[in-house]
């Protein structure tokens, strides 16, 4: 018997509505859902072969100990809760609650209510150690927003742009830089209105193809491009004057600070045509409505993601990219309360240097979240308040962190090391206990457009409509297995523990303006174990559909409010104003302009990039089409230089480390650059297959590269590489190692 349901792909942030065909409960094929408004039947490759995802022999069933020899055996799951309790409890009594952390990955979001859970744990427990993936990501754009302040009401973004700028951000692969749904819809839509796409990178991407104007700068070289606009749109006036002059202060600062940001002056240092910034800043100047976002390639090939992201905001801000008084937004959650916004600024915050000190290198806390590139040292750096334990939650330390040689050997130095996981990853496999996590369509889930007041960035990421979805789970959980929720997993041990904990869900993060008036967190009653959907509808009590409504659309649906949302006026004696002058920044900005120009072009640079076909999270045989690797993409020229042909295996020379490629060539890369996906390949003590495991690119990096002084996050990509063929040229062209 087959039964179709209707689900929500949730491998990704796009969150494509699914049809999914069971046979005996198991997932046997998956479509994206034609009847689904705003997706329209889109789904991509990875969701549909989600039955393969679920049903591999690969897929981790129960929870997992690791014996004194290296060895693992199953447990069952009240046997690991248990011992993972005793470990928590005598280490917090010998050490104290400081040396309990929890690192929260990328698909810590597989389970919504877990980071919320672990977060209270943690607080419960009285530890401050809370790390996550976002400040290994684009954390500038958390501390910029602080310095930057917050207006009261949405960006334009999503809603009818004209012009859109993205800046080392690739959104045709990554989901990322559009709303949620079909990934062209967008481009599409801008075009047929007769407006501009914009896209800077190195390489000619997807998107960049697909773009009016491509600007390929040297790597690291965006915080020229972006003044150089700002210039251009000051110097010719095509900014918001009646906006600026109502709500912005340091227009003269900012003026000042990028005046020598002359279309000559960039064009000499990014190395792209004067021409074309007077032309983009133009566009984006004139547009009437827009957005400009920036990706990991801006924040990661220099050591000053804040500032990038600070004169990205300062853009959109000059040019009065926000919902005016009177203006109805176009999406507002539907499970969340109606929401009130107004035409006002909430001025800048402390936006970093506060709460907690690391003991190693006595960075603090930032509105991004302590520096991950610092959990390492804060591991191996003896003495008191050391971390002990580590809860790695939906991540992959050993590939994703900078500096995998440090990385690796702090995993192994801890008392206790426990993973949730669907499979043994190359952390998991160095972890003292894994959790055996379920899998989207095996639990419920709600999708739903944000009402918050500004998202995680100015058309980072979102809907573009009021969209919301509820799937059951629509698959039951593999014969034989033993799973937990990963949030399930937090429920039990604080129990165990004697603690009561909070169900809010909350990110490891900051994201929007300070909240007025805190409230105190809503406690779970810990004598009986939540189900997920009693969880979700604590979540929903307010919401402005009910979740019955919502229910009652299996294919997601919009749900424009009866009474449409529209931007209040500012509030008599108002006195709030964004800041586009920030001194520090301008100073960053006048160090980065006196600072050594063109140095990113010396040798070959190795630039960061993600693949439509695998994600860092998701990497099967039948899903990859044979790619199981991550090849050293290069230009076919620079691989004639060297006497390389596809396939050839070569070893990747950093300043960090070595590591064994493969290269193969890929005329997008721009030539003098070379680009490779992460969270490939295996831990320097592993046996290393190149052709089927990839390559570690951690090791080609590290936590002392340069800093960004605001996040502490590390230069990781535009690393300086020279690239040398393993066997012998067999070619004529000289095998001479470029770069040297
Ligand atoms: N298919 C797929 N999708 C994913 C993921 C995945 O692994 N696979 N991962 C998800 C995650 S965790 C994230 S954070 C997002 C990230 O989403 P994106 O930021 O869009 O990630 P990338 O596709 O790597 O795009 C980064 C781009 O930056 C360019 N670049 C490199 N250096 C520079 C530079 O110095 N300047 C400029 N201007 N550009 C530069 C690269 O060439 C590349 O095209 O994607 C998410 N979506
Ligand atoms: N050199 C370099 N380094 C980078 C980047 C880069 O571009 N270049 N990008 C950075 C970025 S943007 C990010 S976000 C980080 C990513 O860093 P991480 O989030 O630490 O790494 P992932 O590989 O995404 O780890 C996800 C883990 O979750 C597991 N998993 C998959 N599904 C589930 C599930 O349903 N439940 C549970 N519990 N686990 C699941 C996967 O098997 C995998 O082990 O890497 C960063 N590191
Ligand atoms: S992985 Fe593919 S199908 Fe799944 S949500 Fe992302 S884009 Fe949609
Ligand atoms: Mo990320």
């Amino acid at each position: 018997m087959r039964d179709r349901r209707h689900s929500t792909c949730r491998l990704c942030a796009n969150r494509c509505p699914v049809l999914v065909d069971v046979e005996e409960g198991r997932a046997v094929q998956v479509s994206g859902d034609p009847d689904a408004p705003l997706y329209r039947g889109y789904s991509c490759r990875r969701g549909r072969f989600l039955p393969q995802l679920l049903n591999d022999p690969s897929r981790l069933l129960r929870p997992m100990k690791r014996l004194p020899d290296g060895s693992f055996v199953p447990i069952s799951s009240e046997q690991a809760l248990d011992e993972v309790t005793v470990a928590v409890e005598r280490l917090v009594a010998e050490h104290g609650p400081r040396s309990i952390a929890l690192y929260c990955g990328t698909q810590s979001v597989q389970s919504p209510p877990a980071y919320g859970m672990g977060r209270s744990l943690l607080e419960e427990l009285g530890s401050p150690m809370l790390f996550s993936a976002n400040t290994i990501d684009q954390p500038g754009k958390h501390v910029a927003a602080g310095l930057h302040g917050y207006w009261m009401a949405p960006a334009q973004a999503f809603d009818r742009p004209e012009v859109i700028l993205w800046i080392g951000i690739n959104p045709l692969i990554s989901y990322k830089g559009v709303p949620a749904g079909v990934p062209r819809d967008l481009l599409r839509e801008v075009e047929e209105r007769g407006g501009h796409t914009i896209t800077v990178d190195p390489r000619r991407t997807e998107t960049a193809r697909l773009s009016s104007l491509h600007l390929q700068p040297a790597p690291g070289e965006d915080v020229a491009v972006v003044a150089g606009l700002l210039h251009v749109i000051l110097a010719e006036e095509l900014h918001d004057r009646g906006f600026v002059a109502e709500n912005v202060d340091g227009l003269a600062a900012l003026t000042a600070a990028v005046r020598p940001f002359t279309p000559d002056y960039v064009a000499r240092r990014a190395g792209i045509a004067a021409e074309d910034i007077v032309t983009a800043a133009r566009w984006f100047g004139t547009a009437r409505r827009g957005y400009a976002v920036a990706g990991t390639g801006g924040n990661m090939s220099a050591a000053r993601g804040t500032l990038l992201e600070y004169l990205i905001l300062a853009l959109d801000t000059i040019c009065g990219h926000y919902l005016r008084e009177g203006e109805v937004v176009a999406a507002t959650g539907p499970l969340a309360p109606r929401p009130m916004f107004r035409a006002q600024a909430s001025p800048p915050v402390t936006a970093y240097g506060f709460g907690e000190t690391l003991r190693a290198t006595g960075r603090r806390d930032s509105l991004a979240g302590l520096p991950t590139a610092d959990l390492a040292d804060e591991i191996l750096f003896e003495g008191e308040g050391r971390v002990r334990a580590l809860f790695n939650l939906g991540g992959n330390p050993v590939v994703a962190f900078p500096g995998q040689e440090r990385t690796v050997r702090s995993m192994d130095a801890l008392d206790l090391l426990v993973s949730f996981d669907v499979r043994m990853s190359q952390t998991a496999r160095r972890s003292h206990y894994v959790f055996a996590s379920t899998m989207c369509l095996e639990i419920p889930g709600i999708q739903t457009a944000s009402s918050a007041t500004v998202g995680y960035a100015n058309g980072y990421t979102g809907h573009s409509a009021s969209w919301a979805q509820y799937t059951p789970a629509v698959v039951e959980r593999p014969p034989g297995s033993d799973l937990l929720e990963e949030w399930e997993v937090f429920f039990e041990i604080a129990k165990r523990l004697g603690l009561q904990i909070s169900w809010a869900p909350r990110s490891p993060f900051r994201i929007g303006p300070p909240a007025q008036g805190e409230q105190p967190l809503p406690k779970l009653d810990m004598s009986r174990r939540p189900t997920h959907d009693e969880i979700i509808e604590l979540w929903t009590q307010r919401a402005r559909v009910p979740l019955e409504t919502v229910k009652g659309h299996p294919h997601g649906g919009v749900f424009d409010p009866e009474e449409p949302v529209a931007v209040l006026p500012k509030e008599e004696g108002w006195q709030g104003r964004l800041r586009v002058g920030s001194a520090e920044m301008m100073q960053a900005l006048a160090d980065y302009q006196g600072g050594e120009a063109g140095q990113a072009r010396d040798g070959l640079r190795l630039l960061n990039r993600r693949m439509i076909q695998v994600n860092s999270s998701y990497n099967l045989d039948r899903i990859n089409r044979g790619i199981t690797n991550n090849p050293l993409f290069m230009n076919p020229e620079d691989m004639a230089n060297l006497g390389l042909e596809d396939d050839d295996e070569v070893d990747v020379v950093s300043e960090a480390g070595k590591v064994r490629a493969l290269v193969k060539g890929d005329a997008s890369v721009m030539t003098g650059t070379a680009s490779m996906a992460h969270c490939f390949g295996e831990a320097p003590d592993t046996d290393l297959d190149v052709r089927v495991s990839g390559t570690p690119v951690s090791r080609l990096n590290a936590v002392d590269f340069p800093r960004d002084p605001y996040t502490g996050q590390p230069q990781m990509a535009n690393i300086r590489i020279t690239v040398h063929p393993v066997e012998p040229p067999r070619r004529t062209a000289a095998g001479r190692a470029r770069g040297n």
